[in-house]
């Protein structure tokens, strides 16, 4: 397969969000792969032709899921939903595991796929953070450090038992889904990546390699990754 077809959702229309997209899909480009952007369609015929279009899959960055999707209610702290967005993505990624497609999760993506097998979120982190986990500013560089699981996907990506990784977030997964190992974690003892055990390929970072791979290039192994598990 010459350029492996990778299906990324939506992440909006005005200039911000499509800078963000563009991140994305630039990475996807470079390692080889196309993109096909994916509307916030949750009908079954809809999640049935982007599995059947799409080699592999990226689930995106954004804005922080409703609570309810894990049983919770909104505590203070937790940001504005987009539950159409939310409905369209675990139905897509419920599809994705379901048919074992290789996948890669950033940021809220990581959360979903969290979320997706079972697990649940703690909704703000800013009173248990030693280090800014929220610094968008910053977004380009590593920020904080992070201990790799030896002998993990992540940690053979990046070959070290260690990384900086930038953070651009305020959530992380609290319980963990099931079959999901944490093969990466910050000082405080947050997760910050999640493999899926006995399958294709199915990696999930809290980071978002997206804007590293200018200053720190190993970051486009986990994009590079991805479209070789699709070849
Ligand atoms: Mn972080």
């Amino acid at each position: 397969m010459l350029y492996p077809l990778i299906g990324v959702p939506v992440i909006g229309k005005d200039p911000l969000r499509c800078y963000m997209q563009y991140k994305y899909t630039r990475c996807l480009t470079q390692a080889g792969g196309a993109s096909q952007l994916l509307s916030w369609n949750a009908s079954p015929a809809a999640i049935e032709a982007a599995l059947k279009q799409c080699v592999g899959f990226l689930f995106p960055g954004g804005p922080d899921i409703h609570p309810e999707v894990y049983g919770q209610l909104s505590q203070p702290g937790c940001g504005p939903p987009e539950r159409r967005r939310d409905h369209f993505e675990l139905a897509l990624i419920q599809a994705v595991l379901a048919a074992q497609k290789p996948l890669l999760c950033i940021g809220r993506g990581m959360q979903l796929l969290n979320i997706a097998l079972g697990g649940t979120l703690i909704q703000d982190i800013k009173f248990q953070q030693e280090y800014k986990h929220a610094d968008f500013l910053h977004r380009a560089y590593a920020t904080h450090p992070v201990d790799l699981k030896p002998y993990s996907l992540i940690s053979r990506l990046l070959r070290s038992d260690t990384a900086t990784v930038n953070s651009l977030h305020h959530q992380i997964p609290d319980t963990i889904g099931d079959r999901l190992q944490i093969t990466a974690d910050s000082p405080e003892g947050f997760p910050e990546a999640l493999e899926l055990k006995d399958y294709p390929f199915c990696l999930a970072v809290q980071w978002h390699p997206e804007y590293m791979t200018r200053h720190t290039p190993i970051q486009q192994r986990l994009f590079q990754a991805l479209i070789d598990a699709c070849k």
